[in-house]
């Protein structure tokens, strides 16, 4: 059995990946910083998890953390858009100097598969309607989104001059189970989930009628472990089902399983909110076996533990 680096790993994403990967029979360490990740995310009795607090903006705590391991999943990040508005400087060290970091540590060690978290947000409004390919043109809107592509550029880079292997995910809006609903930029589903189990009020940011492309982290993880542990795929590839569900459908699927929903208040929609988010996602189906797709209203089962 290989021993895999996720970074990130006490995260949303990162922890449901660790599970996994241990229930497949591996050995894991994780390197996360517990800025947004919690050890109670972690299985940590599990006698081959390794856990490492550390940051990934140090180049010396990741060089020693991927020292022979065979594949690294990079998932730590600043995962707030908002964040990385407010505070650009800060959320640099995490989101970018962290993947270069990572990428030296690599070519230091001659680890070559690693699995890396880039997002939807690279396209900014480009594609905006329609479902958007791998080649719609980029557009960073933010330092959130020019980090992550910066990301994908350097690791290209280190690819075709060093051998890397990395696999680019493309992430849409990924939902389901420990993903942190506290702040008011977390994921919509988390939110909107919470409030209505603990009875609390909901505020849509506009109409409602603007539409994602939510893909359930069950569903994520298979793709993520075809990722370290498949053939190599060169291209990034989109994540998402190619399904656009507004949040006014979505409202109607947590009421019909909460037993109805608390005060639901329409507030002006968010500057820069995009309207309508949806993935081709023909190339992740030409190149990845896809997951059997959890259903909307069973990922919110899940996540509601109804
Ligand atoms: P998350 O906040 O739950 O996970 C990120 C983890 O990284 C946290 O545990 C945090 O403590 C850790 N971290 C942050 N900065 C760090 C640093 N400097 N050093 C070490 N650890 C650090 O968020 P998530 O939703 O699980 O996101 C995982 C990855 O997926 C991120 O890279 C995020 O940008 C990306 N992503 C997520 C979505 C989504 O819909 N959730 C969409 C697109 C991309
Ligand atoms: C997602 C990602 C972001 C980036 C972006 C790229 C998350 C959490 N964010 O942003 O990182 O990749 O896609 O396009 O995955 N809303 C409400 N009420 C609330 C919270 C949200 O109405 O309490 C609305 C919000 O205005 C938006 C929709 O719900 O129209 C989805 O919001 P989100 O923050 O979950 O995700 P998104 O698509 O803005």
């Amino acid at each position: 059995m290989a021993e895999f680096l996720v970074t990130g790993g006490a995260g949303f994403i990162g922890s449901n990946l660790v599970d996994a990967l241990l229930a497949a029979g591996h050995e894991v360490r994780v390197l996360d910083n517990l800025s947004m990740g919690k050890r109670s995310n972690l299985p940590l009795d599990n006698p081959r998890l390794r856990f490492i607090e550390g940051d990934v903006a140090d180049a010396e705590v990741v060089m020693q953390a991927v020292a022979g391991c065979s594949a690294v999943a990079h998932l730590a990040a600043v995962a707030s858009v908002q964040a990385s508005v407010d505070d650009p400087v800060a959320t640099h060290q995490s989101n970018f100097i962290g993947t270069l970091n990572l990428c030296e540590a690599m070519r230091r060690h001659g680890v070559r598969r690693v699995v890396y978290a880039s997002s939807a947000a690279i396209y900014g409004n480009n594609g905006e309607g329609v479902a958007i390919d791998e080649a719609t043109a980029k557009a960073p809107l933010t330092p959130y989104a020019a980090d992550k592509l910066a990301g994908e550029h350097y690791l290209d880079f280190y690819r075709r001059q060093h051998a890397l292997e990395p696999a680019v995910f493309r992430f849409f809006n990924i939902f389901g189970p420990r993903q942190d609903p506290s702040s008011p930029y977390s994921g919509v589903i988390s939110i909107f989930t919470q409030r209505a189990q603990q009875g609390l009020p909901i505020s849509v940011f506009g109409d409602g009628e603007q539409t994602r492309d939510f893909f359930y982290v069950g569903d994520l993880i298979e793709l993520l472990m075809q990722g370290l542990l498949g053939e190599f795929v060169e291209q990034p590839v989109n994540v998402g089902w190619n399904q656009a569900v507004s949040l006014n459908q979505l409202l109607a699927e947590i009421g019909a399983l909460c037993g109805g929903l608390p005060q639901v208040t329409h507030l002006p929609a968010r500057a820069g909110d995009i309207r309508h988010s949806r993935a081709d996602n023909a190339r992740l189906q030409a190149h990845y076996r896809m997951p059997q797709q959890t259903p909307l209203r069973e990922g919110l089962r899940q996540l509601l533990g109804v």
